[in-house]
């Protein structure tokens, strides 16, 4: 019995866990110009003159439009970043992250 081999008698499940995703949301205001807004999602948020237009006519007529999905790290790095861009320009242009679902 010297050389028997016990195999574990649990299975270890194999689950990757995926990350938590978080949203990316503009919020609408009165005072930052609309071209303005248009640049900092392009910049920012890789999108095209397009989708960057679509996203900030939407924030525009409803209060609030969600730009992207990240993990969090990237989420809030990329909504500070555009945040610290308005404040330097004296705008009060916000992003907000928020949890998925
Ligand atoms: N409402 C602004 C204006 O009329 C433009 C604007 C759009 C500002 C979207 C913020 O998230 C925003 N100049």
């Amino acid at each position: 019995m010297q050389d028997t081999v016990t195999l574990p008698k649990t299975k270890a499940k194999p689950r990757t866990e995926r990350p938590k995703l978080y949203k990316v949301i503009l919020l609408n205001d009165d005072f930052t110009p609309r071209e303005f807004v248009v640049t900092v999602l392009k910049s920012v948020f890789r999108m095209t003159e397009g989708e960057a237009y679509g996203v900030m006519l939407t924030a525009h007529r409803k209060g609030a439009c969600v730009v992207a999905v990240y993990t969090r790290e990237v989420a809030e790095t990329k909504a500070g970043m555009a945040n610290d861009w308005a404040r330097s320009q004296d705008y009060p242009l916000a992003f907000t992250t928020e949890r998925e679902e």
